[in-house]
């Protein structure tokens, strides 16, 4: 039994610049554009950001893509210009695709704040707010190798999408660490573009190309619920280890009935909240943190219990 996993990171502080500006600080309406709609992560994102904004007097509006996608997210961004927030904290689904849209809020003078992804040009936002997904996926890799001890065999990694900085951070994560462990072979990434049910299939493709695979790193929600049904509907499950990212009712159920072995949690509801607070100080010439890194807690199911903040919600 494995049972140490209840390590926490982040939590600190990097880098501090000063606040821009206090011109619209009249203006209190804030806007909150997450990656995708309906998705526990981000409905736990926006219930933290609404219950910060409602006790500092502003008002948050959520306008959410239907899928995560700088197509469907783009006219969203381009759109809220005409509603001139203050400031509008922005889940940016592709790290380069949306700096053009991001840039035209700042060039309107609406203050910007990165919650949980963040473009590569790093001149647009005022604030950043994530997990260190860099650290996340060195934690998912060591309570992988934990997992399957001194067994030798090979690992995959499932991934959402090329140029989602956050799960990109945890799969550089993840290969720097693992390849520390000799008897555990990477064999790379897959994307599943976002999509539990292609997660599920590459599940399914790999067990037949790769049958000494022992464990597997779902990078996100998404991926990590499909993984888990693609082992279940191949009789596979806890035989190969699965730890998965996130912890939204389903990835916790799954948990607990043994279907994930290990969950990798993000503190969501204090990145919402924090992103209130940074959108506040720069529009009211407060002091303004560049880069803020919230929780991470690795979650089995001996300490699931001690770790039920650390779970998503469907609604606030
Ligand atoms: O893992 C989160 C988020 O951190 C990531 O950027 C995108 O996927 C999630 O929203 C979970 O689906």
């Amino acid at each position: 039994a494995v049972s140490l996993f209840a390590t926490a990171c982040g939590g600190g502080q990097v880098g501090q610049s000063g606040g821009s500006g206090s011109s619209n600080a009249d203006n209190k309406s804030l806007a909150l554009i997450p990656g995708v709609s309906a998705e526990p992560f981000y409905i736990s994102m926006q219930c933290g950001a609404e219950a910060e904004a409602k006790a500092k007097g502003y008002t948050l509006k959520t306008q959410a893509p239907q899928k995560f996608a700088p197509a469907d997210q783009t006219p969203i961004v381009t759109g809220i210009l005409a509603n001139k927030p203050a400031a509008v904290l922005i889940a940016p689904t592709d790290d380069k695709a949306l700096a053009g849209p991001m840039k035209q809020l700042k060039d309107a003078s609406i203050k910007v704040i990165e919650v949980d992804t963040s473009l590569q040009d790093t001149s647009i936002a005022e604030s950043s707010i994530s997990s260190n997904n860099e650290q996340g996926g060195q934690l998912a890799a060591q309570t992988l190798a934990k997992l399957v001890g001194d067994k030798k065999g090979s690992v995959l990694v499932l991934n959402t999408t090329a140029g989602t900085s956050t799960t990109d951070a945890r799969e550089k994560g993840f290969k720097e660490e693992i390849a520390k462990y000799p008897n555990i072979k990477y064999v790379g990434q897959q994307y599943t573009d976002n999509d539990a049910a292609q997660s599920a299939q590459k599940v399914t493709a790999t067990l037949s190309s790769t049958p000494d695979l022992i464990g597997i790193f779902a990078t996100n929600l998404n991926t990590g619920e499909g993984a888990a049904t693609g082992l279940r509907t191949a009789g596979k499950t806890g035989q190969v280890n699965l730890v998965g990212f996130d912890a939204s009712p389903k990835e916790v159920s799954d948990l607990k009935d043994g279907s994930f072995q290990a969950l990798i949690a993000q503190d969501p509801a204090t990145i919402g909240k924090d992103g209130v607070d940074q959108a506040i100080a720069a529009l009211t010439g407060g002091s303004v943190t560049r880069n803020i890194s919230t929780d991470l807690v690795s979650i089995t199911k001996d300490n699931m219990d001690a770790q039920s903040k650390y779970f998503y919600k469907s609604s606030c």
